[in-house]
């Protein structure tokens, strides 16, 4: 199936229509710049999107971010990005971030599971993970951001440096979980690849250099 790739760029003037391949096509990420998909409006249209330094896309492992098998954290990780398909996240302490929902039409949150010092990435399996926003405006232990509804989005404070392990209220045991390090020099880990879309939700090939 050819899919219509439409680029958009926010932080630049225009647009630019390109026909090709799928959703890895997009403006490449770096010089600083991340690159994440925004929600589809038309399933044979992917939209990407030049966003703001410091924001956190989320949607389903099986809507496109994929998910990656980490190395480092030993743990399977997705759902969360800041660049085009799910990594683990690295901010600087004392940073404002924006969580904004990638999904078309799936609601999400960004929950804190559990804190934890060092690898591995234990994450619990049935952790209680409250849907309602609760935790006040700074990202720790006992913070949920709240629903959000696709497209949406709201905006935490980082604070004390550490390993903060997240995940979605909804889709936990769907692959929505990940690592997000808070710490002088954190920068967001390895992407995974994007999924097949004909094999099933689960676990997709990744790498990790
Ligand atoms: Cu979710």
């Amino acid at each position: 199936m050819v899919r219509q790739l439409l680029a958009v760029g926010l932080a630049v003037a225009g647009l630019a229509v390109s026909a090709c391949g799928g959703r890895g096509v997009g403006p490449a990420p770096g010089n600083g710049v991340d690159v994440v998909p925004l929600p589809q409006i038309d399933p044979n249209v992917a939209i990407f999107a030049t966003v703001p330094k410091d924001t956190v896309g989320e949607e389903l492992p099986s809507e496109g971010l994929g998910t990656i098998r980490s190395v480092h954290w030993k743990a399977t990780l997705g759902g969360y990005t800041q660049r085009l398909y799910s990594q683990a996240l690295g901010f600087k302490p004392h940073t404002k971030i924006t969580i904004l929902n990638l999904s078309h039409h799936i609601e999400h949150t960004l929950d804190v599971v559990k804190v934890i010092k060092r690898p591995p990435a234990l994450f619990p399996r049935n952790p209680k993970l409250p849907k309602n926003k609760q935790g006040g405006s700074i990202l720790q232990m006992g913070y949920a951001s709240g629903i959000l509804k696709p497209g949406k989005s709201v905006t935490v404070t980082l604070a004390k440096p550490g390993i903060y392990l997240i995940g979605c209220a909804f889709h936990y045991h769907s692959g929505m979980k990940d690592v997000f390090v808070v710490e002088p020099n954190a920068t967001p880990g390895p992407q995974a690849t994007p999924p097949d879309p004909t094999s099933s939700p689960t676990v997709r090939s990744s790498y990790e250099p």
